[in-house]
């Protein structure tokens, strides 16, 4: 005996309130450390984490947040996006998709990324009046990060 196609699309519709989608599910935590890209890679897994991917406006401002909340906004934040394997092919590194994947959103400085101080290939979150938008920077350089986690 089957159950009614009404009772599964309660079922459904039930589930789809209760359980939200996964983008909406993520947590943050903001590290008020300056290393380089690759360290922040490497401790966002020791975390059981992911270097943040910023994949919808909704991530940004969710991670914007706890940046206001936990650290200096005046800093700028490593996040995972990076075209080190080819230049002005930025990926998530973390999560292996492509910088502006979800509807074709990014949220770049005007100019940016400009590959200014060659090689710029790593993705970071520029703060002050610039409130967390994207600019292309070194790699090497010391800075902030922010890590993901699924709940
Ligand atoms: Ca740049």
């Amino acid at each position: 005996m089957y159950p009614k196609l009404a009772t599964v699309a309660a079922i459904g519709l039930v589930l789809m309130v209760v359980l939200p989608p996964p983008v909406l599910t993520l947590r943050y935590t903001i590290h008020n450390t300056k290393v380089t890209f690759f360290n922040a890679l490497t401790q966002c897994i020791q975390l059981n984490g992911h270097l943040a991917a910023v994949q919808t406006p909704y991530q940004q401002a969710a991670i914007w947040k706890a940046i206001k909340k936990a650290g200096p906004t005046t800093e700028s934040w490593w996040t995972s996006g990076t075209d080190l394997g080819m230049e002005g092919s930025w990926l998530w590194f973390s999560r292996n998709r492509r910088v502006g994947s979800v509807r074709g959103w990014t949220n770049w400085m005007d100019t940016e990324p400009n590959n200014g101080n060659s090689p710029e290939h790593c993705l970071a979150l520029i703060g002050g009046t610039k409130a967390g938008q994207w600019s292309d920077v070194v790699c090497t350089d010391p800075r902030f990060f922010v890590c993901e986690y699924d709940v």
